[in-house]
């Protein structure tokens, strides 16, 4: 029998949840940080490595991959898995954000996106059936259906025609994505910050039915106090007995107000990119590797943590590294900033299956409000 995708959840703490999602290609312990792998590489990372960091599924791109190397070149070479090495489960976005974010010369119908790619100018067509034939020509384990929301603020009225046309896509998505075994689809909640349309969105998807559900459109402008208002009601509205995933969030502490507020999945660019910037996450802060501060500082960046950048160097040679623009740097700060995120959830999840989060979160926060050592 074909081991079928599943979600377990093991417990709640207030709001907060702890659980494991159960895949063919194995399980995701929740609160989960996916980190991203759009190219099918996370930047300056063997896979082993971020596997290494505690990852237990990755985030692709459709956007990405139809462009380059295509989906169909990925599928003649034996899917993404195969391709980029990395065995455990992977979530695959659907493309209509990216399109929105990335692409030019972008056009909007009720039959989907058309532009021109970012890379060479060339035409493409994104639709609900196309995105879903792309995501398994990929091999993807979790599809996500195709939207696309609006940057906030926006008015009620562009909120709401934007989370209707959505819905619609989601409805064909559903329809496109058929039924396969051992893999998932997630529906896509958008109404921005607007709770009625949030609430309409959330009962167009219930009414479809999804394997998971996702938070879509927030964390595109609207800042921290908004997002956490619209978190406050949104994860409510979706089943509790299917995983929640809040897209393209974030920092530490949005992460920690999205777990705290009933969110299990969490993807983010931060961690990866942040590392080939030379900003590193610790306990105590952000760090900013090319300050001057550095330069002789013969103690690690973070005294308390295991990654391999921290342990063997010193901030100095981390300072060093980064000024002289060596590969090596962005290696290490990026293994150390997903280190670090993957060691934030493992708290979260501990102290969630013990019943103790808010005291864990007070700590966290009154750690960081310490300040760089
Ligand atoms: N939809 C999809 N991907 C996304 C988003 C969304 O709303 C966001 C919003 N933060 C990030 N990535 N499909
Ligand atoms: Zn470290």
């Amino acid at each position: 029998m074909t081991p079928r995708f599943s979600f377990s959840l093991h417990m709640t703490d207030g709001k907060a949840r702890s659980g494991i999602i159960s895949t063919p290609r194995g399980e995701i312990r929740t609160p989960a940080f996916m980190p991203v792998g759009t190219a099918a590489t996370v930047k300056a990372m063997m896979p082993e490595s971020v596997r290494a960091t505690g990852a237990d599924v990755l985030l692709g791109n459709t956007y990405h991959l139809m462009l380059r190397p295509t989906a169909e070149r990925i599928d003649r070479l034996g899917g993404l898995h195969k391709f980029m090495n990395w065995e455990r489960p992977i979530l695959t976005d659907s493309g209509g954000f990216q399109v929105m974010s990335l692409a030019e010369l972008r056009k909007l119908t009720e039959e989907g996106v058309s532009f021109r790619s970012h890379i060479d100018g060339s035409k493409h067509m994104l639709t609900p059936e196309r995105s879903m034939e792309i995501q398994r020509l990929l091999g993807s384990d979790i599809v996500m259906c195709f939207d696309e929301c609006p940057a906030l603020p926006a008015s009620h009225e562009r909120i709401a025609e934007s989370m209707r046309l959505s819905m619609r896509w989601a409805a064909r998505s559903r329809d496109a994505f058929g039924d396969r075994p051992g893999h998932a689809l997630f529906g896509i909640q958008q109404g921005g910050d607007e709770e009625d349309l949030r609430g309409e969105s959330a009962e167009a998807l219930r009414a479809i039915g999804f394997d998971g559900y996702a938070v879509g459109g927030l964390a595109v402008g609207e800042g921290q106090e908004v997002m956490f208002q619209v978190l406050d009601y949104a994860p409510d509205m979706l089943p509790a007995d299917k995983p929640r995933y809040l897209m393209g969030v974030g920092k530490p502490d949005d992460i920690v107000g999205a777990v705290k507020r009933g969110i299990d999945m969490m993807d983010c660019v931060l961690p990866s990119r942040s590392g080939r910037t030379g900003q590193a996450f610790t306990r105590r802060g952000v760090v900013n590797i090319k300050n001057a501060r550095h330069q002789e500082d013969p103690r690690p960046l973070d005294e308390g943590c295991s990654c391999p950048a921290c342990r063997n160097y010193s901030r100095a040679y981390l300072h060093h590294v980064f000024r002289a623009q060596e590969i090596i740097s962005s290696m290490l700060l990026t293994w150390h900033n997903l280190h670090y995120y993957q060691e934030l959830m493992q708290g979260m999840r501990e102290a969630i299956a013990e019943g103790r989060f808010a005291a864990w979160e007070s700590t966290f926060h009154a750690e960081r409000a310490r300040g760089d050592i």
